[in-house]
């Protein structure tokens, strides 16, 4: 897969795109990530890549110019054509089905802003889709595209060393992850539940599932499904 993104700080992805699985992957060629900085797409003295927008009003808007010439610069090299995804607040947000259908394209292009509006034809112009990482105000899309690359990486054939491992995880189960626990025995005081220990595999299996369905419904009750966390009929089987 490839992915390039279109940031005008290129610094900050140098260690992430480095280290751990993403960096694995990155080293082994199964992604490759290039960043680009728009900024160099710029013909004026100043640089400028967002200017007032039309109608007044707060803030700076992103320039159509610049994001539009790298990412045509970007296109000279392949004959197909990108997903082009705009990191914004405005975006539907990331989930991890999101995540498996961006794993299915072969190029993306991901366009980070900052504290500020994309006009609105470079989302037009560009077919984009846009994507928000949740409900909370960063200042630039720069976070947000490394979420996106770390998730979809590791979802890759290839990325986690151990093949068919990401299907059984908590989130594609839709539930959350049961109490670990490793050595020592007695950390501080603190113990390890009996059942850990017994050897049982059948009743740890029990326990680690009781403990899924407790924690999900105690942290994530939306995870259940709508008002799992009132509905009676779930509580008496034990759900
Ligand atoms: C003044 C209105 N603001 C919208 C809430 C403007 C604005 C704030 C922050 C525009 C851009 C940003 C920077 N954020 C991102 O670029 C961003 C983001 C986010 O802030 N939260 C969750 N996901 C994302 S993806 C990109």
């Amino acid at each position: 897969m490839r992915i390039d993104v279109l940031t005008l700080f290129p610094e900050v992805f140098g260690p992430f795109l480095e280290s751990s699985i993403v960096g694995r992957a990155v080293a082994a060629g199964v992604v490759s990530v290039r960043c680009v900085n728009y900024r160099d797409f710029t013909h004026d003295r100043h640089r400028s890549v967002d200017d007032r927008p039309f109608g007044g009003g707060p803030g700076m808007v992103l320039r159509c110019g610049p994001v539009f010439e790298a990412v045509e610069h970007l296109r000279q090299e392949r004959p197909e054509k990108p997903l082009v995804v705009l990191l914004t607040p405005q975006g539907e947000v990331l989930t991890q089905a999101l995540l498996a259908e961006l794993e299915r394209e072969p190029w993306l292009v991901l366009i980070c802003g900052h504290y500020e509006g994309f006009d609105e034809r470079i989302r037009l112009g560009l077919g984009a889709r846009q994507v928000s990482i949740g409900d909370y105000v960063l200042s630039g899309g720069e976070p947000a595209a490394m979420v996106v690359i770390d998730g979809i990486v590791r979802l890759l054939p290839g990325a986690l060393g151990h093949e068919g491992a990401t299907g059984d995880e908590s989130f594609a189960r839709g539930l959350l992850e049961y109490p670990q626990y490793t050595r020592p025995r007695d950390f501080r005081g603190m113990g390890v539940p009996e059942v850990l220990l017994s050897g049982d595999h059948a009743r740890i299996e029990a326990w680690r599932r009781e403990q899924a369905l407790a924690r999900t419904r105690q942290q994530r009750p939306d995870l259940l499904g709508p008002d799992a966390d009132t509905d009676d009929r779930k509580q008496d089987c034990g759900v």
